[in-house]
């Protein structure tokens, strides 16, 4: 039985890479009995049953490493969350929503600064600096000046991402670039990704020369962090970790009580003012939701 891996699904038909080809296969009878839905990223087996017409089955989906539910897609082991210094104004709280909700699904993530052309009044080395001291990876981007693609190359190879992040910061155009260079034929239909509000919302894996996979996504306008509580919150800040511990009180919030140590990193520098304000007002905003839910 060869196996492969979900590149897409369109009406009930699921494009299977394996070594031999890409094949057309419909799910087992099995899968709708179960409530178990094919998706792109799934790693599966198949039966061929027209090897010239490369038509075959799914007999079985293999365990998922991670899922994500938008775009639905399993298996993403990396996403690149993209923002733009201008055009639209980096919307800095939506990032770290999206940074959190990769660290709660335990999947990496690298940030893209994108279109540093537009960039005269130095907001890309701010907000590069602010990440780079939480302990991410970032690539700067322009794909009008063509600024970063090798360094963002080396950051795809042999990893499947997905690019996440504000509508128009530039995804698709990213994207498209890639496909134009570095991506496989895989004698698959759609060969240009769409732009703007029509950007499919069922995801597509490309497959890089260089191992891997890339995923586009449509933009978001806003997110809501879901299945986190404000006292797990600080578990999601990378930067936090070496100090949280340290606290005088064990469940401290970091947001007001005295003998804080993330407060302390912050006063020292170790920790970024904009990441810490951003924090607590994320904070904030779901133990009110909390309140709400279960202090009435
Ligand atoms: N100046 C500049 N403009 C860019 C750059 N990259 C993309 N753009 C422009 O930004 C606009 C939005 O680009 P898209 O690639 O459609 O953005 P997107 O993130 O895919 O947007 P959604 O699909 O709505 O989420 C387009 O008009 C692009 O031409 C860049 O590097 N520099
Ligand atoms: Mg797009
Ligand atoms: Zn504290």
């Amino acid at each position: 039985m060869p196996s492969g891996i979900i590149i897409k699904g369109i009406g009930g038909f699921y494009y299977v890479k394996t070594q031999d080809g890409l094949f057309e296969c419909k799910p087992r009878g099995i899968f709708r009995k179960s409530d178990i839905t094919p998706l792109p990223g799934d790693k599966v087996s198949i039966t061929v049953i027209d090897e010239s017409r490369k038509l075959g089955n799914i007999d079985e989906i293999k365990p998922r490493e991670t899922f994500l539910i938008r775009p639905a897609v399993a298996n993403i082991n990396q996403v690149a969350v993209v923002l733009a210094v201008r055009s639209p104004a980096p919307d800095l709280v939506l990032m770290d929503k999206l940074l959190i909700t990769a660290e709660l699904k335990g999947i990496d993530a690298v940030i893209c600064l994108n279109k540093i052309d537009l960039d005269t009044e130095g907001v890309c080395s701010i907000i590069s600096e602010e990440y780079k001291k939480a302990n991410y990876r970032v690539v700067e981007l322009s794909s009008k000046a063509n600024k970063g693609f090798d360094f963002l190359h080396e950051v795809l190879c042999g990893r499947i991402t997905v690019f996440a992040g504000q509508s128009g910061v530039g995804k698709s155009t990213i994207l498209n670039r890639i496909l134009n260079s570095w991506v496989m034929e895989t004698g698959d239909v759609s060969r240009k990704i769409e732009r703007g509000r029509h950007t499919t919302r069922h995801a597509e894996l490309l497959e890089l020369e260089c191992g891997g996979y890339v995923v586009d996504t449509p933009g978001f306008s806003s997110f809501e962090l879901t299945d986190i509580s404000h006292d797990e919150l600080e578990r999601y800040y990378r930067e936090f970790s070496d100090f949280v511990y340290k606290c005088r009180f064990s469940h401290c919030s970091h947001v007001s009580e005295p003998g804080c140590c993330v407060k302390e990193a912050l006063a020292s520098g170790l920790i970024s003012h904009g990441r810490y304000e951003r924090y607590v007002q994320v904070y904030n905003t779901l133990k009110e939701k909390y309140d709400n839910i279960y202090k009435k």
